[in-house]
């Protein structure tokens, strides 16, 4: 095979380029790169000066040889034909991209708009002892009003009752960004007489979650699986203790390996600074004591910006955070801030000085919900796939 025809064979191969990031196939197209030296818009240089670029970038990074490109008439850096499809991203070129780049740099942009238009999906549980603040805090963190109409069940109700699992589903928008955010409670825990098995409510709900998926998964129309396993669970230690309680312990080793677990002391207004870092010290080493995984917030990058950088070192430092929440709004220097009102002062929830709300809600939303949602489904999904199949490898066929 002479020169020529070897050029011409590459570059027909790479005339369509299959990306996979992450959930989303991509294909690029080098029309991409054409329609920002037709585009009188974003073109950076005159046209010929910006072809003769367009073939040296092929030729430097792709075929080898930019004579032969100029060659070949089949090429589409050669077709001048006002038919020929802009770049689809066009207007996410950065500024004197043709100098530097092919167009990969355009990636991530497309990514982000096929997972807008997706939407993103949330499921966390909560649970702790009753009336350790859960409901008030989620209520807090997404800025709504879920439990509205609970009715609270009286002392004998409670003796009797057992562990049960309630779901309520939001969707929230934020600047045309869908999230559909489902809380899974678990009223009655901890609650009885006798606590010894009140994780086992949780466990069975994140295992049949678990199953449905793989399920799914193995069914014939995997095209619409909704994920309904829990990305996080946020578990309520109470302030009142000297650091875990064996109902603690017992819930957090049952499901550790099943679900992200992350700690969080209940109510830290009711402690004093040095208390609350005295409270978090001895969690974290029973927590070490006993082998228990908690969700470990993964390092930064170099790449990552400051501010990132920041944030993840605050989250870190403030695990187990030591939170507030209300449903009292109050105006503050002329801004509205959900806060707890006492005759001694008031308590802002969202004031780092005053509890790790903040660098809670950070960690949730802003920084590492795709985090918690990737673990889930690459580490601890997968470790129940391979221990079902290992359980019955006939199940598959099922
Ligand atoms: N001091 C203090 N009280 C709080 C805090 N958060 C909630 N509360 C109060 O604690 C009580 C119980 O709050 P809930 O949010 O209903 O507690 P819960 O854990 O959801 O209770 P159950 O649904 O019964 O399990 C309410 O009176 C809240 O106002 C907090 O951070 N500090
Ligand atoms: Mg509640």
């Amino acid at each position: 095979m002479d020169k020529h025809s070897d050029t011409i064979t590459i570059g027909l191969q790479i005339e369509d380029i299959a990306f996979q990031v992450g959930e989303f196939s991509i294909t690029l197209n080098d029309s991409g790169m054409e329609s920002l030296l037709r585009d009188p818009d974003t073109s950076l240089c005159d046209s010929t000066e910006a072809e003769d670029k367009y073939e040296n970038i092929h030729s430097s990074h792709i075929f080898g040889s930019s004579s032969s490109l100029a060659e070949d008439k089949t090429h589409p850096a050669n077709d001048k034909s006002p038919l020929r499809p802009k770049s689809p991203g066009g207007s996410f070129d950065p500024p004197g991209c043709l100098e530097k780049y092919v167009g990969i740099v355009t990636l991530p942009n497309q990514v982000q708009q096929k997972a807008v238009k997706k939407g993103f999906v949330f499921n966390l549980m909560v649970v702790g002892e009753s009336g350790l603040g859960k409901s008030t805090l989620v209520n807090s963190l997404f800025h709504t009003n879920l439990y509205m109409d609970r009715c609270m069940p009286g002392v004998s109700e409670k003796i009797a009752r057992t562990v049960s699992v309630t779901k309520n589903t939001i969707d929230i928008v934020e600047e045309g960004v869908n999230l559909r955010l489902t809380v899974i409670d678990t009223p009655g825990f901890g609650d009885a007489i006798n606590n010894h098995e009140s994780w086992k409510a949780a466990v069975h709900y994140v295992d049949q979650e678990m199953e449905k998926y793989r399920k799914n998964e193995i069914g014939l129309n995997r095209k619409n699986i909704t994920d309904n396993r829990v990305h996080c669970c946020l578990y309520f230690i109470s302030p009142h203790g000297h650091g875990l309680k064996p109902i603690d312990v017992n819930f957090m080793k049952a499901l550790d390996q099943k679900v992200n677990i992350v700690p969080v002391l209940a109510k830290a207004d009711s402690l004093t600074p040095k208390e609350t870092s005295n409270m978090k010290a001895k969690i974290l080493s029973e927590i070490d004591k006993f082998k228990i995984r908690i969700f470990q917030v993964s390092e930064c990058d170099t790449y990552n910006e400051d501010l990132f950088k920041q944030q993840t070192l605050e989250i870190k430092r403030s695990i187990p955070f030591a939170v507030i929440g209300s449903s009292t709004v109050v105006e503050r220097n002329g801004r509205r801030v959900r806060a707890r009102v006492y005759p001694w002062g008031t308590v802002e929830v969202e004031n780092p000085s005053h509890s790790d709300f903040v660098h809670l809600r950070n960690m949730l939303i802003r920084t590492h919900m795709q985090d918690l949602i990737h673990t889930t489904h690459y580490v601890l999904y997968e470790n129940y796939r391979i221990n079902s199949l290992c359980r019955n490898p006939f199940l598959e066929n099922v």
